[in-house]
């Protein structure tokens, strides 16, 4: 847990010991606070090292105990970090790998601290709904001010051992034997007073405008923080650093601490981290997982297609250090393409450089762009991100799959099409998988991993192990139409059309959803994303357009409720920001800022007139329960029907792709929340209310866990009908 031993004559080492990333249980703590003492009562030992085993220093708190925390308690961490600060011996913590969140705090506590160069340290709290409540709030900012201090403790990010140095961290960086250094460290300053060196009995730096700057702080994280407590509070913390002396900060970081771990929101962010974690462990229906298969190395990859999609795409592989061969149908497709995805990867060097990393990362060298196909003969893995058409997709791969490598991979990035279809033109379909990225693919974390009925456990392997060299977050799931994401957001979105011709505004629905804490509200997404993809999807499903049969009521479709209000904004060519109009009117086409557009609350009206709708108050509970309810219960759906494996995919899928808001955990974990007999009662409400819109009608697999008693949600899982097929 914590291995004591000496150094030459004069030095105790005391290293951090607790597998994988030597995370502070409290018998690490113990044995930390063990290991200080004993060296403090040791007449011969001079000087003190803390460090971590497997060059990691530590990632601090144990996230797993937190549930079973008593709010009361005062943090051992604490008592610690205040151990170590004022043992009468100097203490040098030597840093590899990481030092976050508690990891940080000890570092903090001690007198000196030395990094390794690839060392990265940050207090990441505030992403688990918490703050640093070893005392962190309170000795960052006497260590490096307040401005710095509320950049990392509010954004919760990481910063590599450079930067950290500039900002007054660390002392020290060395390229190598980092221990080795921190006990020549420790053998010089010994003797030497540390007062000086002790954070706690530091002042805040002052600044004359401390007020100002701690206000500002304040809106700018409310403005981001969308109904997430933990940012805030971050900052009081903060400020009581500055107002009081560092005993009643302390005090004041507790009771903030025990706050938040009271507030539930904790307790769902701590559960969105481990979901993120979980869905790196993919299991497939026939139970064949990640302990089985294993990936294929990729070094050589291809992009088919660089349009929106594409261009970020390509810009990611670059990222990660792949070659690229980067395809279009024609010169003038390829120049344009070309210089979008050079200043994408100019645009990512300055910000890589910007943070202290190198830059050679981006380098364009690696990047062929061509019109030839037989350019892609030797690629391991080629993405094709071309149009959502089936019949293009199918040519494309059909070229594929005589001019690849027999062994290579082929993914189809599309956010809804038959995986399977397009795998069966190939002759080697157990290599093809889907890869949904979601826009813009270089900065969005998430990518749907779309497994066919042939797709090969290594195929699915390889897939996973890409989506984690692009720094991203691969969830597998199941083909269907829509897949996860997509096929939950169909009812959600057609809720709120719905609830235009019932008698709101685009704008009610948006407040209402972005009041719960989504980045955006399903009209600006649609505007966002642009109306006519819809459409054109909307026209191949024959449920608009010429493949629609004569004589088809305008609201109906197959005796199902159906608006054709989205299609009416496109044929008048409001296709959402591109034009500068969709559900919104914007300041010039490509323009951002949404107005309310007194034309279309025209439309509606008279829509609403020619169709006999009686408009009325919509409340903004039954809009948000409407709408996302609706999402939840095809969540139910999905698990039932085994497209996802578990409801932390759901949930990773919605935080990562769609905006759910972190603080609530993901749709599936919102619903264990509020609980499955009360989602169960307003889906039953409301699908009384409107027969004859069926995704309100409760899922079966919804209603057989209330009638279970609504297990926890680890639980839902074993409670589907088991497959009768072996895939
Ligand atoms: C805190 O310190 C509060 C203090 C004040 C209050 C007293 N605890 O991410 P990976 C597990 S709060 C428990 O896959 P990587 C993780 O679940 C803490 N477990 O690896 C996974 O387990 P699995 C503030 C933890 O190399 C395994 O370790 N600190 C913890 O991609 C490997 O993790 C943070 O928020 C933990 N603290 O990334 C840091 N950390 O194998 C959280 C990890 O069973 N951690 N695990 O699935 C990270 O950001 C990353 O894990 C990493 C390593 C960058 C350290």
């Amino acid at each position: 847990m914590a291995q004591y031993r000496r150094a030459g004559a004069a030095v105790a080492v005391i290293r951090l010991h607790n597998a994988p990333v030597n995370a502070l249980s409290s018998a690490v703590v113990q044995a930390l606070a063990q290991g200080v003492k004993k060296a403090d009562l040791d007449p011969s030992v001079k000087a003190v090292v803390i460090c971590g085993a497997n060059g990691k220093f530590s990632a601090g708190a144990d996230i797993r105990t937190f549930s079973s925390l008593q709010p009361r308690d005062r943090p051992a961490l604490a008592e610690t970090v205040s151990l170590i600060e004022r043992s009468q011996k100097p203490v040098v913590a030597a840093i590899e790998g990481v030092a976050l969140g508690g990891g940080l705090e000890v570092a903090l506590g001690c007198h000196y601290r030395i990094a390794h160069a690839q060392a990265r340290v940050g207090f990441p709290e505030v992403l688990l709904g918490i703050l640093p409540a070893a005392e962190g709030t309170q000795r960052l900012p006497r260590l490096i001010g307040i401005p710095a201090a509320l950049d990392l403790i509010t954004t919760g990010r990481h910063v590599l051992a450079a930067e950290a140095l500039k900002l007054g961290i660390i002392d020290e960086i060395v390229k190598e034997n980092t221990v080795e250094r921190a006990i020549e460290l420790a053998s010089k300053v010994s003797g030497q007073p540390l007062g000086p060196r002790k954070i706690s009995l530091k002042p805040v730096p002052d600044l004359p405008d401390m007020e100002a700057i701690l206000s500002e702080a304040l809106v700018k994280v409310k403005r981001k923080a969308r109904g997430r407590l933990s940012p805030e509070m971050c900052i009081q913390a903060i400020k009581a650093a500055v107002q009081l002396p560092f005993a009643e900060g302390v005090e004041k970081e507790r009771e903030l601490f025990r706050f938040l771990l009271g507030s539930g929101q904790a307790k769902a962010q701590q559960y969105a981290f481990f979901a993120e974690r979980a869905v790196e462990k993919w299991t497939m229906p026939s139970g064949t997982s990640w302990k089985t298969a294993s990936a294929q190395p990729i070094r050589k990859a291809a992009v088919i297609g660089l349009g929106t999609m594409g261009r970020g795409i390509v810009t990611s592989l670059v990222k990660a250090k792949m070659l690229v061969v980067a395809l279009e149908q024609d010169q003038k497709q390829l120049d344009i393409g070309r210089e979008a995805v050079t200043s994408l990867l100019q645009w990512e060097a300055s910000k890589m450089q910007q943070s202290g990393q190198s830059q050679d990362i981006c380098d364009p060298a690696r990047l062929q762009f061509t019109l030839d196909f037989g350019a892609l003969r030797d690629v391991d893995l080629v993405i094709e991100a071309v149009f959502e058409d089936m019949a293009l997709k199918k040519e494309i791969f059909r070229k594929l799959s005589t001019i690849c490598k027999p062994e290579a991979f082929l993914c189809t990035n599309t956010s809804a099409l038959d995986i399977d279809e397009i795998a069966a033109v190939t002759s080697h379909p157990h290599q093809v998988i889907g890869t949904h990225f979601f826009s813009p693919a270089h900065v969005m974390k998430l990518l749907e991993v779309i497994r066919g009925h042939h797709t090969s456990p290594t195929t699915i392997a390889t897939a996973m192990s890409l989506a984690k060299t692009l720094n991203k977050v691969g969830v597998l799931v199941g083909n269907c139409f829509g897949f996860v994401g997509n096929r939950m957001m169909a009812p959600y979105v057609e809720q709120a059309i719905f609830l235009l011709e019932e008698g709101c505004k685009p704008e009610e629905v948006d407040q209402a959803v972005e009041g719960f804490g989504f980045h955006m509200g399903p009209f600006r997404m649609l505007d966002l994303a642009g109306l006519d993809v819809g459409w054109r999807s909307r026209k191949g499903q024959g449920l608009t357009g010429p493949k629609l049969a004569p004589g088809t009521p305008a609201r109906q479709r197959e005796s199902r409720r159906y608006s054709p209000l989205p299609d009416f904004l496109c044929e008048q060519g409001r296709y959402g920001q591109k034009a500068g109009k969709g559900w919104y009117l914007y300041e010039k086409p490509g323009g951002r800022t949404a107005n309310p557009d007194p034309w279309l609350y025209n439309f509606l009206s008279e829509y609403r007139e020619t169709h006999g709708i009686k408009a009325r108050f919509v409340d903004q509970e039954e809009i948000l329960e409407r709408c996302l309810y609706a999402l939840i219960n095809e969540g139910f759906q999905i698990l039932a029907d085994r497209i996802a494996s578990a409801p932390e995919d759901i949930d990773v899928i919605y935080i990562y792709g769609y905006g759910w808001p972190t603080h609530r955990g993901g749709p599936m974990f919102h619903a264990s929340t509020v609980g499955l007999p009360h989602v169960l009662s307003r889906l039953q409400k409301y699908s009384e209310a409107h027969p004859d819109i069926p995704k309100l009608q409760p899922s079966p697999f919804l209603k057989k866990l209330v009638a279970l008693g609504s297990p926890p949600l680890r639980e839902w899982v074993s409670h589907v009908r088991q497959p009768s097929s072996k895939l």
